[in-house]
């Protein structure tokens, strides 16, 4: 019996193997189709990962991965056979582009896809089946048995977003890029950079230099701001892409630009006087004609404008978007076009369609806030419906799509409850029960499913000033939203989210992710 005792504790210590069936495993968002089988699958020090060479980059984040969450460094051996992870592109496979299939058989696991985007997310939910285990714990041979059975999954919706606003407050690219090894483990695909805005211009533009040198000088609360220079910009884009994550850059424009105004006050069209002698006091924010506003660091909107009359802000917005356009692979150029309350519509909509003909003259499509539907949208355009259903239904009847981010559902700046120290509460507090239980395609009868590319969650970052507020904000909503934006709709269901993003958990904690401990989840 002492004998037995002591092999089973040692046993304990470094085989985590309490073996969950693969339909019980905790895999956000949940796949397509998940099928048990018998006996399972052990990953231990003579484990190997055999890959075609076009995969080596996926190979080389799965290798990095698995050593933070094993210790384990698995070594490559083209053609192993036995105990092996072997990655495998097959373009002829019948799956959509993104679709995977992860069979874990008992000597051998695969990860097929027609495209490495499908490998890549399967390898991301072959990760989600390695069992937790303190870093501290991990003994001297480590093993981890996966159970057998096989996954076959794809995505809902082509575009699973999330937006990082910093303009507001700025985060350095190294922010940036761990927020990238963040929301990549739950299959977004895409993150929007919301570049500019009032209180700060974050890109280096080298045709306008004193926009990062001015505009990009302060942020929201007065102190020093920042901006990347197009070198960084290129880096999270390279970075991201990595991780097969498409960057969207967003200038906001002809609104919340008063750091471009406060650079260039050529761009300023200065106060003009309400027709109707309205008091209106924003608007005394934007001075003089012609020259520079004052900085500035509140937290209120809607009181700038580009001076939409003045051929110089057509030349500077077109230099801005083919700078931007040319250092940005992916097919989106966002325009903004939101809250430009200073602006008046007949100013308004010629000025976004000019803006759409300029990113169309760069090779992109544009994206803009729902307003944007205002002005005549080209088929190739996309709408975020963020407030108004109307404006998304507008687009669609313009032949445009529509990215759904209804700030009731997926700001991530949104309180969880009137008790959350940071964060604003405008449009609703937003629980994470409330962030799962909806659907982009029951949100106005006129918007279905064809006319929808994705579902996008935008962090505005007017109360978020550091790496542990990103985090408590966004996770675990964002787990709740990937699933609305990847999983089909009858797979999806609050009793099981529940208990699977308890595994999260565990694992968010241990990596020291600062997530919020929602009361409507069973933590323990
Ligand atoms: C509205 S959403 C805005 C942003 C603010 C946000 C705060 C949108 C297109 N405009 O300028 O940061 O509310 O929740």
């Amino acid at each position: 019996t002492f004998v037995l005792l002591i092999s089973g504790a040692l046993l304990f210590s470094c085989d985590s193997g309490k073996n969950v069936k693969m339909s019980q495993s905790s895999i956000i968002p949940i796949p397509v189709s998940l099928t048990d089988a018998q006996g399972s699958f052990t990953i231990n020090s003579e484990t190997k990962l055999s890959f075609q060479p076009e995969l080596a980059n996926e190979a080389q984040l799965l290798i990095q991965r698995l050593k933070t969450l094993t210790s384990l460094d698995l070594e490559i051996e083209e053609g192993a056979i036995d105990n092996v992870i072997d990655l495998s592109l097959n373009p002829n496979a019948s799956l959509p582009d993104e679709g995977y299939i992860l069979e874990i058989g008992k000597e051998k696991i695969t990860v097929t896809g027609k495209t490495a985007s499908g490998i890549f997310w399967g390898t991301q939910t072959l990760l989600q089946l390695i069992p937790n285990v303190e870093r501290t714990d991990f003994g001297p041979n480590p093993q981890f048995k996966i159970s057998s059975g096989s996954v076959e999954d794809y995505p809902e919706y082509e575009y699973r977003g999330m937006m990082m606003d910093v303009a507001r407050h700025f985060f350095p690219v190294a922010e940036i890029k761990h927020l990238i090894d963040q929301i990549s483990q739950y299959k977004i695909n895409h993150l929007h950079l919301h570049l500019s805005d009032d209180q700060g211009w974050r890109i280096e533009i080298k045709s306008w230099p004193k926009l990062t040198e001015i505009g990009g000088s302060t942020q929201v609360g007065g102190e020093s701001g920042g901006y990347y220079t197009q070198e960084d910009y290129k880096e999270i884009v390279r970075y991201a892409q990595e991780r097969h994550i498409t960057i969207v850059p967003e200038i906001d424009m002809p609104g919340h630009t008063n750091s471009a105004l406060a650079a260039y006050g050529e761009l300023n069209p200065g106060i003009k006087v309400p027709e109707k002698g309205a008091v209106v006091t924003e608007q005394t924010r934007m001075g003089v004609a012609g020259q520079p506003t004052p900085l500035y660091t509140g937290t209120e909107v809607g009181f700038s404008t580009l001076d939409t009359d003045n051929p110089v802000t057509y030349q500077f917005i077109e230099d801005v978007i083919r700078e931007i356009s040319e250092i940005t692979p992916g097919p989106y150029f966002h325009i903004g076009g939101d809250e430009s309350h200073v602006t008046e519509m007949e100013d308004y909509i010629p000025f976004i369609e000019r803006a759409q003909d300029l990113v169309t003259k760069y090779g992109k499509r544009t994206l803009g806030w729902d307003e944007v539907a205002h002005a005549q949208l080209l088929p190739t355009s996309v709408a975020q419906y963020w407030a108004k259903s109307e404006n998304a239904v507008m687009a669609i009847e313009q032949g445009a799509k529509v990215l759904i981010s209804p700030a009731t559902k997926v700001y991530l700046d949104m309180k969880y409850d009137s008790t959350t120290h940071i964060g604003l509460s405008w449009a609703a507090y937003i629980e994470l029960d409330e962030a799962y239980n909806w659907d982009p395609t029951t949100l106005d009868e006129k918007i279905k499913r064809e006319h929808v590319i994705g579902v996008e969650a935008p962090l505005w970052t007017e109360t978020v000033t550091n790496r542990s507020e990103i985090e408590y904000l966004t996770f675990p909503r964002l787990a709740a939203i990937a699933e609305v934006a990847w999983s089909p709709k009858e797979k999806r269901d609050w009793e099981s989210f529940s208990r699977r993003v308890k595994f999260h958990g565990k694992r968010w904690e241990t990596e020291g992710i600062n997530f919020y401990k929602s009361p409507k989840v069973d933590w323990e």
